[in-house]
């Protein structure tokens, strides 16, 4: 039934599942150590893939999973991208990662053909980057999920400028600002997940995927899918959603005219709820200046297209990784692991507009490369 990879590499492999007169291409990702964290070595192998999968009449489906239980993906392998920055004098590095991770999320978002991404264990970041496009995004029960860039001086990007704003009211703005986890029951609520099934019938599930009357239709195969795994789905009632139960707290702290009334509303937070406690305190550990930078994003963003939010975040990323927070984070959380980033400055009232202004500059060309690859690759 399955054919040996054939571009193996031990962090991400390819897989033809033969499925009658048809194939689904599986993507798994199998660097557990990493938490499957997305290194540039592995988007450049992803981007291959998709792409030539997209021209293959034969391929009719493709799945993206992980081997690991633990963890579909952590994010982007940002202690390799910052251990390179470290000994480098240009962003080059970021450039490159950057752009190939932004490429493939919105290839992914306009893919002609299925994609059913599978997020069981840790999804976070750029976890969500890979999740977010594709046609079927399934969580399993052990879904544990965020958008924790602030913690490590980043924003939530990989087109978070776009789906945490069309998350219910103030709670997009709120899961940046916090990192705050939510499970596969509040992916399902806040749509960033389309179905909830239980983890242990994946193999089923995948196998069953060779027996599917598959054709050459792109949407009708998007349909086909949808309705193969709608019987597997768990029905979920809104009211188990652990966000949205908090729902009247998020607005409160998060829906405010400006970020020095919310950074008051978080200080001010006196909840005894652990996940909310949890919550207001990855705000006040997150970096300052992401914090403003953030509420800038997700107001600024509001009616911009998908296409331009990657654009602007490639120029928003490329500002980042020359200013010190991000590298600072980075160092802090996941290189020296000493959990005490100096953020610089210290508080929210420090950070200059100037600096806002600089994070949001055109300076890398309105992500012209970006436009450049997707115009050469034909994304719309
Ligand atoms: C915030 C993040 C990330 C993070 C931790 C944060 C992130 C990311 C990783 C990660 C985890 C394990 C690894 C690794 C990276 O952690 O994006 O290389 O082995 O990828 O607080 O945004």
């Amino acid at each position: 039934m399955t054919n040996p990879p054939d571009e193996a590499s031990d962090e991400i492999t390819f897989v033809e599942q033969k499925a009658g007169g048809h194939a689904v291409g599986i993507v798994s990702l199998n660097n557990p150590r990493a938490l499957n964290a997305l290194t540039l070595a592995m988007f450049k192998a992803l981007e291959r893939k998709l792409l030539e999968w997209r021209e293959r009449p034969d391929i009719a489906c493709v799945v993206l999973q992980a081997e690991s239980a633990k963890a579909f993906c952590a994010g982007g392998d940002v202690k390799a991208l910052v251990t390179t920055l470290q000994s480098s004098s240009s962003l080059q590095a970021a450039a490159e990662f950057f752009l190939h991770e932004y490429f493939v999320d919105y290839l992914i978002h306009v893919y002609p053909k299925p994609i059913l991404c599978w997020a069981d264990g840790i999804t976070m970041g750029g976890g969500i980057g890979i999740m977010n496009g594709a046609s079927c995004r399934v969580v399993t029960e052990r879904a544990m999920m965020a958008m924790p860039e602030i913690a490590i001086g980043l924003f939530p990007d990989v087109g978070g400028t776009y789906f945490l704003n069309r998350m219910p009211a103030g709670v997009g703005l709120f899961l940046g600002l916090t990192s705050a986890r939510f499970n596969g029951v509040d992916a399902v609520a806040i749509g960033m997940a389309d179905l909830l099934i239980g983890a242990a019938q994946k193999g089923d599930i995948l196998a069953g995927l060779s027996a599917l009357r598959w054709t050459s239709d792109g949407s009708e195969n998007k349909a086909r899918l949808r309705a193969y795994l709608a019987t597997f789905a768990q029905a979920i009632s809104l009211n188990d959603s652990e966000i949205l139960k908090r729902h009247d707290t998020v607005k409160k702290l998060t829906v405010r005219s400006n970020i020095g009334a919310i950074d008051s509303a978080m200080r001010g937070s006196n909840s005894d709820n652990e996940w909310m406690k949890q919550a207001v305190h990855g705000y006040l550990a997150g970096s300052p200046t992401s914090a403003r930078a953030i509420f800038e994003q997700l107001d600024g963003g509001k009616n911009l297209s998908l296409k331009a939010v990657f654009l602007r975040e490639w120029d928003m990323a490329l500002n980042f990784c020359a200013q010190s927070d991000f590298r600072e984070g980075v160092r802090a959380r996941l290189i020296d692991k000493d959990q005490s980033p100096k953020w610089h400055p210290p508080t929210l009232a420090q950070v200059s507009p100037a600096e806002i202004k600089r994070l949001f500059s055109n300076q890398h060309g309105q992500g012209q490369q970006l436009a450049q690859k997707f115009a050469a690759h034909g994304l719309s």
